[in-house]
Parts: C-alpha cells; sequence; structure tokens
C-alpha cells in the first residue's frame, strides 16, 4: 500500500498517487524511498570531488585518519567550496533565465521577434531612466529599448564596480556590502569567480569563500532575477490584481489542456498567444474538443497566472501527477525544475512532451527549439501537436480529481503601491500601528523528503494567524492557493489586526508576488520600505523563509535574502553540516556581518515562533508595540 497521506497534503495528488501505484507508474516519492538512507558524507557536505586526485571524504574518526583530502582540505574547507558551488548553480539558472528576456527584448528591438512586443511602455521608460538611461522619458520606444539592453547585458560582464539596481537597496546596506567584499560587480564574473576559487588550491578559507558566496547570491537577486522580472514586465505586461484557479481540476476532460512547464515566461506567453488564435481554436473544435485550456506548472506557470490570470495546475511534486490524470495532451518545458521522469511518464500515456530550449533538452522528449525569432511560428506548430494529442487521449484513462480553488494573484508593487494610493506610507502606517506586525516572504518548492505543502501551508496559516503578512512565491504559490490563502476571505484565518486590514483593502492575507525570479520584487518592496522608514533592510520587521526547498535557486535565494538583512528560515538544511565553522556562520555568525542569518526548523509553528522573534525583535528596536 502506498502511504499517500503522509506524502502530501492534498486529495488531488493523493488521488493521482493512488492512480499511478494502480498504474505501476513510480514517481518522485517512491524513488526517494529507494534513495533513503542518503549517503552520510554527501549530506553532510565533506565529499569533494573537484579534482581527480580525490574523490576524497572526510570523516571524523576516533583514529584521525581521512581528516584531510589528498590535497590537505579540511572538512570546513570542502564543505564551504561545495556550498558555494551549490549558490552559483542557482545564481547562474536565475540569471540565465534573465539573460533571455534581455535577448528577447533585443530581438523586438531589432524587429527580429514576431509576436513579441513591449506590453508596458511606460515601465520600459521609467526602469530605462531609473538605470540611467538619458532621455528615457521622451526619445523613440525602441530607442529606449536599445538603450536598457546594454545596460542589462552590461550587468553580467566584468566592467561595473557595482550592479545597476543595487541603487534600490539601502545606502547603508550599500556602503556594508562595499566593507564586506559582498558588493556584486557582474553576474557572470561572480558565478565564474565562484568556480574558480573553489578550483584545488585557490580560496582555502571558509569565511572568505561564504562572503563570496553572499555576493554571488546578491548578484542572483539585485541582478539576474531582478532583470528578468523587470523585463518580463516590460515585454508581457506588469502584473496586476485578477481572479484564476489552482490544483489538478483545472484540466478539462472535454478540452485539449496544454500544461506550461519551466520558468520563462517567453515560451509560455507564446505558447497562450497562439492558444488564444481562433484558427487554432477552430482547429481544436474540428478534433473534437470544446477548446483549448492553457494550465500552469511550477515558475513558468507563476508568471503566466501573474500577468495573464491562466490556472495553476500545480507546483513542483504535481508535475508527475498531473500526467498521471490521463488529461494532460501536452506538456511544454523550456527549463529548470523538469524532472526527468516526466518524458518517461508522459510514454505510459498519449502526453507529449516537448522541450523548447537548447539549455533543457531531454532524451525521448520532443524538441521544437523555440528562439524570440521563430517562437510564434514555433509554439503554433505545438499548440497543433497537442490538439494531435488530444485525438489520441485514452477517455478510460482519464481521472480529473476534484474542483478547482479560486485565488487572487497579481500583486506586484506596482500594483500595491497602486492601491495604497501611490506609497508605502500607508502599509508602514499599519505596521507602526501594529495591525500588521510584519511581512515574511515564503518561497520555494517541493520535497519528498517533506510531506508535501505541509510546511508551506503550515507556515502560511501560522503566520498570518499572528498578524504577519505572508509575501508568496514560487511553488508555494500553488499551496497557499489550495489552502485557501490567496482569497480575501482568508482574511478571517488571520489575526484581529492583518484581518482588518486586508478587509479594509480587499487584499487576501497571504499576497502572490510571483514566480522565484519575482522574490527580486520582494527585495525591491523591501527596499522602499527601508528608504521611507530611513533604515536598513536589517532593521525593519521582516523575515523570509523556504519550508520544502529542494534547489540551488532556492539556496541562492535564501542567501540573498540573508545577505540583504532578513533572516531566513530553512524547513531543512543545506549540507553543511559536516562543518562546525560554515553551519556556525550561516546560523549565527552572519547575525554579526550583514545583520541576519538562517533559522533551520522542521515544524512550522516552531518556525512561526522563530520567525515571530525576530519580527518582535525589530519592532522594539524601532520602538514599535511588539
Ligand atoms: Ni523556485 Fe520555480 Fe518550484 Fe522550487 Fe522549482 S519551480 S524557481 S526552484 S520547485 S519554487
Ligand atoms: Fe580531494 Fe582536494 Fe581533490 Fe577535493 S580538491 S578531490 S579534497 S584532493
Amino acid at each position: 500500500g502506498t502511504p499517500e497521506n503522509e506524502r502530501t497534503l492534498w486529495k488531488d495528488a493523493r488521488q493521482m498517487l493512488r492512480k499511478a501505484e494502480a498504474e505501476n507508474i513510480p514517481t518522485a516519492w517512491d524513488r526517494m524511498r529507494e534513495q533513503t538512507p542518503h549517503c552520510k558524507f554527501c549530506e553532510l557536505g565533506t565529499t569533494c570531488r573537484n579534482c581527480v586526485m580525490g574523490p576524497c571524504r572526510i570523516a571524523n574518526r576516533k583514529d584521525g585518519k581521512m581528516r584531510y583530502g589528498v590535497c590537505g582540505a579540511d572538512a570546513d574547507v570542502i564543505v564551504a567550496r561545495n556550498f558555494g558551488r551549490f549558490i552559483a548553480g542557482g545564481a547562474a539558472g536565475h540569471s540565465d533565465h534573465g539573460r533571455d528576456l534581455i535577448e528577447t527584448l533585443e530581438a523586438v528591438v531589432e524587429g527580429h521577434a514576431p509576436g513579441y512586443t513591449i506590453r508596458d511602455e511606460a515601465k520600459l521608460r521609467r526602469i530605462a531612466g531609473e538605470l540611467g538611461v538619458a532621455e528615457a522619458d521622451t526619445r523613440p520606444t525602441l530607442d529606449v529599448a536599445r538603450d536598457l539592453v546594454d545596460v542589462c547585458y552590461a550587468d553580467f560582464g566584468s566592467r561595473r564596480t557595482e550592479l545597476a539596481f543595487l541603487k534600490r537597496a539601502p545606502k547603508a546596506r550599500r556602503e556594508l556590502w562595499e566593507r564586506l567584499g559582498m558588493t556584486p560587480r557582474g553576474i557572470d564574473r561572480e558565478i565564474a569567480e565562484m568556480m574558480h576559487r573553489t578550483h584545488m588550491g585557490c580560496d582555502n578559507d571558509p569565511a572568505s569563500l561564504l562572503t563570496h558566496a553572499a555576493r554571488t547570491a546578491l548578484a542572483d537577486g539585485w541582478g539576474g532575477s531582478m532583470i528578468g522580472t523587470e523585463l518580463s514586465d516590460i515585454l508581457f505586461g506588469t502584473p496586476m490584481p485578477r481572479q484564476s484557479t489552482v490544483n489538478l481540476g483545472v484540466l478539462r476532460e472535454d478540452a485539449v489542456n496544454i500544461l506550461v512547464h519551466g520558468h520563462n515566461p517567453v515560451v509560455s506567453e507564446m505558447i497562450l498567444a497562439a492558444a488564444r488564435e481562433p484558427a487554432l481554436q477552430q482547429a481544436a473544435r474540428d478534433a473534437g474538443a470544446a477548446a483549448l485550456n492553457v494550465a500552469g506548472l511550477c515558475c513558468t506557470g507563476n508568471e503566466l497566472l501573474m500577468r495573464q490570470g491562466i490556472p495553476m495546475a500545480g507546483n513542483h511534486l504535481m508535475t508527475e501527477l498531473a500526467i498521471v490524470t490521463g488529461a494532460a495532451d501536452a506538456i511544454v518545458a523550456d527549463y529548470q525544475c523538469i524532472m526527468p521522469s516526466l518524458v518517461r511518464i508522459a510514454a505510459c500515456y498519449h502526453t507529449r512532451f516537448v522541450t523548447t530550449s537548447p539549455k533543457g533538452r531531454f532524451t525521448g522528449a520532443t524538441h521544437i527549439e523555440v528562439h524570440p525569432h521563430n517562437a510564434q511560428e514555433k509554439c503554433r506548430e505545438i499548440v497543433q501537436l497537442a490538439i494531435e494529442a488530444f485525438t489520441k487521449r485514452d477517455p478510460a484513462r482519464v481521472s480529473i480529481p476534484v474542483q478547482p480553488v479560486p485565488i487572487t494573484t497579481g500583486f506586484s508593487n506596482e500594483a500595491i503601491l497602486a492601491a495604497l494610493g501611490g506609497t508605502p506610507a500607508p502599509l508602514l502606517d499599519a505596521v507602526k500601528a501594529g495591525q500588521i506586525r510584519g511581512f515574511v516572504g515564503i518561497v520555494g518548492c517541493n520535497n519528498p523528503k517533506i510531506m508535501q505543502d505541509s510546511g508551506n501551508v503550515g507556515l502560511a496559516k501560522e503566520l498570518i494567524r499572528r498578524d504577519i503578512m505572508v509575501l508568496a512565491t514560487g511553488c508555494v504559490t500553488t499551496a497557499a492557493g489550495k489552502a485557501g490563502l490567496l482569497m480575501p476571505e482568508a482574511a478571517d484565518m488571520a489575526g484581529p489586526g492583518l484581518s482588518a486590514v486586508c478587509k479594509a483593502l480587499g487584499v487576501p492575507p497571504v499576497l502572490h508576488m510571483g514566480s522565484c525570479v519575482d522574490n527580486s520584487r520582494i527585495l525591491q518592496l523591501c527596499g522602499l520600505l527601508a528608504d521611507e522608514l530611513g533604515v536598513d533592510i536589517s532593521d525593519l520587521p521582516v523575515g523570509a523563509s523556504s519550508p520544502e526547498w529542494y534547489s540551488e535557486k532556492a539556496a541562492a535565494i535564501g542567501l540573498y535574502a540573508v545577505a540583504s538583512g532578513i533572516p531566513t528560515h530553512l524547513g531543512l538544511p543545506p549540507n553543511i553540516l559536516g562543518s562546525d565553522v560554515v553551519t556556525g556562520m550561516a546560523v549565527d555568525g552572519l547575525n554579526g556581518l550583514v545583520g541576519a542569518a538562517f533559522m533551520v526548523e522542521a515544524d512550522p509553528v516552531k518556525a512561526a515562533d522563530l520567525l515571530e522573534a525576530h519580527i518582535v525583535e525589530r519592532r522594539q528596536k524601532l520602538g514599535l508595540s511588539a
């Protein structure tokens, strides 16, 4: 029997887990069981494969042997090096995603991107002006866009002394980064330097390695991710509040279901545009379908949800189960967080698994490469393919569980400020009055080591109950949505102060702010609030959490949050526990440097206690009631 009740919080997931078992389809949970117990050395972070004098393992043996790798590196150096490379991987993912937006905007400027356009010209001019583009208000749109493209590309290189968007951070924070050697200079530069420093025989000091890891993470948050967010808004529109729905129930028995999966809006927006074309809708009807239904998975789902209100089928651990419904006609993927197992699972059904990026190829998938110049044509082709797949669907194997749950989305900073009358002051008044005691961004993933979404939902509920407003991004969105937390009615689950504010504004106590690159929106908001109060981010009553994180990207987010002065909770530790020095810095030592550190706690109620304690302490320092 499958212990599906211990695996996930959700009815839709449990039903699909039972169906998968009946159909002999293994999932991540089954493979997790096979992989457990995991390698202890790797868990502790004390394995090194950075050269072929090794691989080496560091053991804490009584006879004193195996304390050093062949080169002489000890556990502290090895753990710090591994963690540094882990962060570099995450920063590379978000930032290379950001680069794809620059390339798309560049293709629009050059007239080589049919179907793409600048949907938010006002934002283009505003951002260009902010980043120093001359006469951004008055010159022709495409000239301004061309200059913005140059500014953004330059952030990836080696000729800057600091990233362009860093001016959004409070002055005190920027000075602190400068003193600590944490100022990110170039995005690719910091990532490459992390790889250099961790080659055998370079940076062998854990504190120095961690400092550069923080700089690399900051290059992600205030660089690659922020470019990704802002250029996506310029190209596809700045999100404004809107309604949608979530869970596997958004799949339709009577429609061609196209699931977009991955991260970048560049492909998923064009798939949506194709699915909205009358000719393809007619083709779907000719094939016997009532409609073309585009729904999202993971972060590209968040992108479409935020800007277009497209329903969300599921988060990370729902991706396999979405295929098990038997109703997914096509999965269209770009890159990141796409389990290789999806190819095998899709092959058990009529589902077409389509990859679109040269950076994300999967053996056995249908590869239709999408670039800005051919996206319109290729995405039409992909939608056509989904329609064909629909005709091969086996109705006997279709099982769409549960009814969709309504959600509210679209809380960009622009939307939040507009709702507040253009200034963060009313929000700060509510904070000063203690109605909102603070803010916590709950971000990130699912991990089969944790009952799916129990941490994400458990923590969110616990915090809003304590009048702490929650900002949700990434895969937490689906979790919060399924729990009903993304509706204004959830104000009834909040404490009296937060509840009153939410009711007055008509907003939920958990605000959906976007995908994982959109955590940059939260950084920007923190910068705005700190400037408004004349303090540093490390003085604000804020926190961050990733209760069920799994990825390198999530670790990079956690580290840039901490380095920006935001105390950050993790539901499970990174693989650093083999070094007391590195662990000590992560959970304590960083406090003395950047005014924030990590907390690791599996229990959501205890995690809420920890985050609340930081918020109380910061409120008191600001002279506010606890
Ligand atoms: Ni974020 Fe988004 Fe989800 Fe985790 Fe993966 S999709 S970038 S890494 S699993 S939240
Ligand atoms: Fe071993 Fe040192 Fe080589 Fe790592 S770098 S594999 S610790 S010899």
